[in-house]
């Protein structure tokens, strides 16, 4: 019985060694796959977009408000957001200051979380996520005549919007569609019914064998700033058909989704949440259903992971965010590496460690 027991604690402080990775960087070297691009404030879940020739970031601005960590992500209370650019991978990053600040959105209570943006006839969208006065997440829409800004809130969130991360993509067609919705924190386990339980699940449904809640996505308008249409399921299954199940957290939509099309497909990109990996699903409209094709980044240092994926010169490249600058859940900085998309649709496996000598 006692040597069960030492087994057990052995055991136990030799997965924390080897699974912590800020532990693991010293004992075997491993090194992080790319450093950090911005330094002077944190900033996480980078929207990319290339504009005028030029890669423009639209982050989170993470700072560090005090609030103690939990399951609602009460302790990412950002404040505004500032835009960044560079002129090329490995360039100079511009930060263009505050493009947008809370105080200055009339329907916002706290919490300014992951952004995206928009070009369209010649006006830029900014589109954030933000609790309203009564604590509720819904997606709000700002405007300029500049990609770095400042940008102007809409006095109020778009209507029928809820929950968090948009990601808006503009096909070939001109029609934009937005991507959001984030489980957890993000609400969206609590607008099952398509009204919001106050009292829902704090966390996923509870029941692994219904479907997964999924990722919504809407048509926007032909001026981007309200929806075109009703709110639907970005629909994510299986080779078989069958839509993935709750209690498959290695695969099932959490949040931080992205869309991009390549060789005629589309993307949609996305962050298994509590298991830390991000995934993809391909279909052949923007609004699914999309088959779940793998993940394609492992798990980056620090509990939340989330991206973008823009096609520059020729090149697709990813940018993330994990905790390398500060070793704090909610103190994060973003980074961006190269993506491949290989010749049978897959995308290469990104693994955000190097080990010493060059092994990824
Ligand atoms: O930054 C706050 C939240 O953390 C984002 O909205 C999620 O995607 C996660 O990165």
């Amino acid at each position: 019985m006692k040597k069960t027991f030492l087994k057990m604690i052995m055991l136990t402080a030799v997965s924390t060694l080897l699974f912590n990775p800020l532990i693991a960087q010293k004992i075997n070297k491993v090194k992080y796959l790319n450093p950090s691009l911005i330094k002077n404030i944190y900033t996480a879940d980078p929207s990319a977009h290339v504009f005028n020739g030029k890669i423009y970031i639209y982050p989170s601005h993470d700072i560090d408000a005090g609030v103690p960590e939990n399951d609602n992500g009460d302790h990412f209370a950002m404040r505004d957001y500032h835009i960044f650019s560079l002129d090329r991978i490995g360039g100079k990053v511009t930060d263009h200051g505050v493009a947008l600040d809370m105080k200055n959105i009339p329907w916002v209570g706290k919490q300014l979380w992951a952004p995206d943006a928009a070009y369209k006839n010649g006006k830029y969208y900014l589109y954030f996520p933000a609790k309203n006065k009564d604590g509720i997440f819904q997606i709000g829409c700002a405007t300029s005549n500049n990609p770095a800004g400042p940008f102007k809130a809409n006095p109020h969130p778009i209507t029928g919007s809820y929950s968090i991360d948009p990601a808006v993509f503009v096909d070939d067609d001109g029609k934009a569609y937005m991507y959001f919705g984030g489980i957890w924190g993000g609400q969206l386990q609590r607008w099952q019914t398509g009204k919001y339980e106050p009292n829902g699940s704090k966390t996923d449904l509870h029941n692994d064998k219904a479907p997964a809640i999924s990722c919504r996505v809407a048509k926007l308008n032909k001026n981007m700033t309200e929806f075109d249409g009703k709110v639907q399921n970005a629909l994510i299954i299986d080779s078989a058909g069958h839509q993935l199940l709750g209690g498959d957290h290695d695969r099932r939509f959490f949040e931080g989704s992205w869309m991009h099309k390549y060789m005629g497909k589309y993307y949609l990109t996305y962050s298994t949440g509590d298991t830390h990996f991000l995934a993809y699903a391909i279909g052949s409209n923007p609004i699914g259903p999309f088959v779940y094709a793998g993940h394609f980044m492992q798990p980056v240092q620090g509990w939340t992971t989330h991206h973008s994926i823009v096609k520059f010169n020729n090149k697709w490249y990813i940018f993330y965010h994990d905790t390398e600058l500060s070793g704090k859940t909610n103190l994060r900085n973003v980074k961006v590496t190269e993506l491949h998309h290989l010749s049978n649709g897959k995308i290469e496996m990104i693994n955000t460690y190097v080990i010493a000598g060059g092994k990824k």
